[in-house]
């Protein structure tokens, strides 16, 4: 890792002194990633929401069962680190089936965000509601404030032609907060101060090109980036585009795509910085797949994480993925 960040080091030197560029328009080669590929061996865990709170790196993913073969997750874990190399897991911090009385089934892809101290988990569940939950730890326990869904596939504005799933919340530099949500249409609701409450207008989003689901909001230097799964509909499997604009609620124009699809059929990602760099977080299956060779489980999902590069222009270059076995093979042998 350290040996990385040199030659990282290196090229940004150069760079500064006028030989080249560390914004070249070109993939930039990964040469800063430590070989970390899948970056938990011990659990299977797919949909990775990515957080700074303080010093610590949080990401919250749905919960793939390591003998599974439908999407039938059922708990919320997180995990935290300070270096992207060791991980912590916290263990189960909330399962909406035993801790709502209305949640039954597919505890889909969760995000959590921090308010005044607070921190609310958003959760899909039986792909027409999300859930809000809510901590005074960014590691639970969370409960559930509300007795009820925050938002339905049957509330007045949603439009859903399948599931109503993958909240993703973002607060705006005024302090406003945006639930983003959706499958086919995306859908974004101004939540209230109380971040377990919305304005009753649900807003259709413009520019979304080729929206499937896994829908990411991000701003950086006052643009809006939105990016999302962009399958499977469109004659080739998902991959993660984005489209930019200069308000949370768009209108959007296409930009391109962030990362190619992946090997386990499902795209689905968040974009984070930490320390500095930026930073894309995703799901392969390739646990999966050096476990049981030729056999691919599409709901034995595996995160990974590769560093994300802006153009000058503020355009995103497309993420190169990184695969690494040593980590797994030593797990093995
Ligand atoms: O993990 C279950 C579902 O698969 C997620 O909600 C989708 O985004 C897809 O990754």
């Amino acid at each position: 890792m350290h040996h990385n960040h040199t030659i990282q080091l290196t090229l940004c030197l150069t760079a500064a002194m006028g030989l080249t560029s560390c914004h070249n328009t070109a993939p930039q080669p990964q040469t800063s990633v430590p070989s970390h590929n899948p970056l938990l061996l011990h659990s299977y865990a797919a949909d990775p929401s990515a957080h700074v709170y303080h010093d610590t790196l949080w990401v919250y993913p749905s919960h793939d069962k390591t003998d599974a073969c439908r999407f039938d997750m059922e708990d919320y874990h997180v995990y935290s680190t300070t270096d992207l190399e060791h991980w912590h897991d916290h263990g189960i911090i909330f399962r909406p089936f035993e801790q709502t009385t209305w949640a039954k089934e597919a505890a889909w892809a969760p995000d959590c965000v921090e308010r005044n101290g607070k921190f609310y988990l958003y959760y899909p569940t039986d792909k027409r509601h999300i859930g809000v939950a809510v901590s005074d730890r960014p590691d639970g326990p969370f409960h559930d404030p509300l007795g009820h869904p925050l938002l339905s596939i049957d509330s007045p504005g949603v439009v859903c032609d399948r599931d109503f799933i993958d909240p993703c919340v973002f607060i705006d530099d005024d302090g406003q907060a945006y639930m983003y949500v959706g499958q086919n249409t995306p859908c974004c609701i101004r939540l209230n101060e109380d971040m377990i409450s919305y304005d009753g207008q649900v807003h259709l989003l413009e520019g979304v090109t080729e929206f499937f689901e896994a829908i990411w909001m991000h701003k950086r230097d006052s643009i809006y980036y939105l990016s999302y799964s962009d399958g499977p509909f469109h004659g080739h499997q998902p991959r993660i585009s984005y489209c930019t604009a200069d308000h949370p609620l768009g209108p959007f124009t296409y930009r391109g795509i962030v990362l190619d699809s992946v090997n386990s059929g499902t795209n689905h990602h968040s974009i984070v910085q930490y320390q500095g760099d930026w930073w894309l977080f995703y799901h392969t299956s390739d646990l999966s797949l050096y476990r049981t060779p030729g056999e691919h489980n599409g709901v034995r999902r595996s995160l990974a994480a590769d560093r994300l590069y802006y153009n000058p222009d503020g355009t995103i270059q497309q993420v190169v993925q990184t695969h690494d076995s040593t980590k797994i093979k030593q797990e093995l042998h």
